[in-house]
């Protein structure tokens, strides 16, 4: 039902292309050096890599500049309706390398550092990772709006320009440190900061109700204090369409006025101190990617990034004298999870205090101008705000959710005369444990879409989260499943598959029509093309024992199955399950069931980072190195078992670790996992799946079939029955010789010198409690694990399937998702002109 997104210039440069100065070698070098002598202010022979990486980044942003602003052109002439995403992350990954495959320009660079005496590769690394987002939900911003820039969809996205990203994970002794991430002490090429259009916002005070010149009674805001928001531009290129969609980053400041009156005050210190106080808004990214503390910072950033858009929409972006009647022809607040649901009240207030709007004919444009995605199903995960926090800092906007929520339970009584439950249930404010304001309910009354991330998650989300919302409102719920950009999971990071792809297909025409992929399944039953992709298979494991031998000091034999398991550390995604596998196998070599020759080789391969707080978290962190230390220097096992853990795992290293992995870890309890996207990488790529059936994992089964994916354990229902008959984790223990021996040599101290203390925390809480039923899964895990070992024992089918996974993973293209969005929530057309 929707265009899909075509190239304009397939190949790379277009001579012809007037919107770009740099299409040969030789203005690339002029180019380059220009910003060397004249941007970096030093000649090529004294120059440092840092100064050759920023000349380069900026040599190569020119060619994006002129597309840029005719992309908001062409916007603001045809009147289009844009999407504004509204997100508290986005881990964007290296830009670099983005820019060049999206200009078309890397050939041109590669030879014009040749000639240099440069290297592009050494270049490249110079660059530090944005890394302004946890996880999951921050990485499908990034591609989201890279599908829509590659879509030439009207996009701009809205969030935080943290001064330190997620920290950077060091491991002394196995155990997690974290560092401050300095990702912009060497200076940002990528960022284009406007500090004349900085707006202000504020915080604090009261509110008053006077009489308007019209004789209507009105509410103003009497705030204490603010900050001004300091935008920074970044570039959204799309893929070689010639467009450029803007992502915009707010860094809070302190505002003159704030800086006079203390100033004038005579008090200099203090002044210079509250500049700090404005700063700290901005200064980090919160690290915990489920479960929000409700600290006062994290709230401040969130109305603060927020109340900056808004302005920034209605101000800037908005023709002057436009009628914000017509606001939702023109935008929709896309709200990613509840981090800027704030939002809603704030437009509210904009609306009828600062505009003089009608209360009701303002909710009718604010519930078409929102809408809301879900992230998650724990419980711990959805936001609330103790009301007496949002009290003090935004007390207009309390108001405001009152008289939502009043509005709103008459609404709700009315329908269900009587049913005083149901309207506690359903209330924005809950009393327990403290007096809050429920950021999700809010978002969906509001919203003109809820959606979950996964069919799955829909689903539940649905039934088990918000039934009461879904029975009153049955239309406004609905499902986008997630998508990943081939443009870097594919493309960038897999040079050979993408040549191997663009071989058999005949163009490159799949990078922006994922579903030709398809075209690849007969190629699975041909050995010659089997081959092939092996070599592929080969040629990135070699690769990354390279850069792992470099970053991190780790061997890795390049001849076994890759087996990965790379994602936040939670126990819902069950890290210990996997290393239970591991022990298992290690044990069994030990006590002599299992003879070392019968056990297939492979290097098991984990990337995590814990939240700081998380002890547990940092207690499995500590026991998966631990295990792996012990494991890799016993000569017994001969390097047929080796573990991985390569610290601060990121975006750069998922490029690495993705292509080279056979074997894909996502094994999260049943129900818990809203969808997964590094699963879908994985497919993408020609790994396989070892997977319960949750998120979208169970999309990925149904689509690369039975046969190419390993599925074991619960079913969510089986999960639920099982939680409500009384789990108990020790008797599985005991049930299960093996799994008991497993635990038992971890207790004896056998991973710790001896010492049985050292990981009992780990011990007892599996034993213990086991929240996410990972004794329970175990002997299917063990199960699958043996079908796979099987499997793998066939090279040829083995590439069969995975060929296959590659074949049938099209779907998960993020330009998909968007279509998804487009039709089912936003309708927002592409731009034609
Ligand atoms: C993830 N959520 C989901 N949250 O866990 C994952 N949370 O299943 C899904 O695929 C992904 O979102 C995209 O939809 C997160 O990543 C966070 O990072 C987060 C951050 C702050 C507060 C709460």
């Amino acid at each position: 039902s929707y265009p899909s997104p075509r190239p304009t210039s397939p190949g790379g440069l277009s001579p012809y292309d007037k919107d770009a100065p740099i299409h040969t070698v030789d203005e690339f070098i002029n180019g380059f050096m220009d910003e060397l002598n004249f941007g970096r202010g030093v000649s090529l022979a004294r120059s440092s890599r840092n100064d050759q990486y920023i000349a380069l980044s900026k040599a190569v942003r020119q060619n994006l500049q002129a597309r840029w602003m005719k992309t908001l052109a062409r916007q603001y002439e045809e009147q289009a309706k844009s999407v504004a995403y509204l997100s508290a992350e986005y881990l964007l990954g290296r830009q670099l390398d983005n820019a060049l495959l999206a200009t078309g320009m890397t050939d041109v660079v590669e030879e014009g550092l040749d000639a240099l005496g440069l290297s592009l590769d050494r270049l490249r690394a110079q660059e530090t990772e944005p890394g302004l987002g946890n996880g999951g939900l921050g990485r499908l911003a990034a591609c989201f709006v890279d599908s829509l820039a590659t879509m030439s969809v009207p996009c701009i996205g809205y969030g935080i320009r943290y001064e330190y990203g997620i920290f950077r994970q060091e491991f002394e002794d196995g155990w997690q440190v974290e560092h401050s991430d300095r990702w912009l002490a060497l200076g940002n090429p990528w960022e284009f900061p406007h500090p004349e259009h900085a707006v202000t916002v504020h915080f604090g005070g009261s509110t008053e109700t006077y009489t308007d010149d019209r004789g209507r009674e009105r509410t103003r805001w009497l705030p204490a204090w603010d900050v001004q928001g300091v935008p920074y531009n970044y570039m959204v290129p799309g893929y070689r369409n010639g467009r450029v969609n803007t992502l915009r980053l707010w860094s809070a400041r302190a505002t003159r006025a704030f800086d006079l009156r203390i100033f004038n005050a005579g008090d200099y210190v203090e002044a210079v101190r509250a500049q700090t106080f404005a700063e700290n808004i901005s200064k980090v990214l919160y690290p915990e990617d489920s479960t929000p503390q409700g600290k006062e910072l994290r709230l401040q950033q969130q109305y603060f990034f927020v109340a900056c858009s808004l302005r920034d929409q209605l101000e800037n972006v908005l023709p002057k004298y436009f009628d914000l009647a017509n606001l939702p022809d023109r935008v929709i607040f896309q709200l990613n999870d509840t981090h800027p649901v704030i939002a809603i009240p704030e437009l509210m207030r904009l609306l009828v205090d600062e505009k003089g709007m009608e209360w009701d004919d303002a909710w009718a444009i604010t519930q078409k101008c929102f809408a809301y995605t879900c992230h998650t199903l724990l419980p711990e995960a959805l936001e609330v705000w103790s009301v007496e926090l949002l009290g003090k800092l935004l007390p207009r906007h309390l108001e405001i959710i009152y008289k939502i929520n009043e509005i709103f339970l008459d609404e709700v009584r009315a329908a269900y005369p009587g049913d005083e439950i149901k309207l506690r249930r359903m209330s924005i404010i809950t009393d327990h444990p403290e007096r809050s304001v429920r950021m999700a309910y809010l978002a969906t009354i509001a919203g003109s879409k809820v959606n979950g991330v996964a069919a799955l998650h829909s689903e539940l989300l649905r039934d088990k989260v918000l039934p009461d919302f879904s029975a009153y409102w049955p239309d406004k719920f609905t499902n986008v499943t997630n998508g990943i950009t081939p443009r870097r999971f594919i493309r960038l990071s897999n040079p050979g598959l993408s040549d191997l792809i663009t071989q058999t297909l005949g163009d490159e025409g799949w990078v922006t029509d994922l579903e030709r992929l398809r075209e690849l399944e007969p190629h699975a039953d041909d050995p010659a093309f089997r081959e092939k992709f092996r070599q592929v298979k080969a040629a990135n494991k070699q690769t990354l024992a390279q850069v792992l031998s470099t970053r991190d000091n780790i061997t890795l034999p390049t001849d076994v199955m890759y087996d990965v398991m790379v994602k936040r550390l939670h126990e819902y995604k069950r890290q210990t399950l996997k290393l239970l596998h591991i022990v298992t196998l290690y044990e069994q070599i030990l006590s002599g069931k299992v003879a070392v020759e019968d056990v297939m080789p492979r290097a098991f391969l984990f990337g995590a980072k814990a939240a700081p707080g998380y002890r547990i978290a940092k207690e499995i962190i500590a026991l998966i190195n631990a295990v792996g230390k012990t494991v890799n220097n016993d000569p017994q096992v001969q390097g047929r078992l080796t573990v991985a853990f390569p610290a601060n795992y990121n975006v750069t290293l998922a490029e690495r670790l993705i292509p080279a992995a056979d074997l894909s870890e996502q094994i999260s309890l049943a129900g818990k996992e809203a969808s997964g996207t590094g699963n879908m990488k994985f497919a993408l790529n020609g790994a396989l799946t070892i997977g319960t059936d949750d998120g979208a994992n169970v999309e990925i089964r149904q689509l690369v079939g039975d046969d190419n994916f390993f599925l074991f354990g619960m079913l969510e229902p089986e999960v639920e029955a099982t939680i409500a008959e009384g789990y108990s984790p020790v008797s599985v223990y005991e049930n299960n010789p093996q799994l008991k021996a497993t635990i038992d040599l971890i207790a004896s101290g056998h991973f710790s010198d001896g010492d049985r203390n050292r990981f009992e925390p780990v011990i007892s809480n599996l034993l213990g409690e086991d929240r996410f039923l990972a004794l329970a899964d175990y002997a299917a895990y063990l199960e699958a694990q043996q079908r796979v070992e099987a499997a793998y024992a066939d090279p040829d089918d083995w590439s069969r399937k995975a060929i296959l996974n590659v074949a049938r993973s099209g779907f998960f293209s993020s330009d998909r998702s968007m279509v998804d969005y487009i039709d089912r929530i936003w309708h927002t057309p592409a731009i034609t002109q």
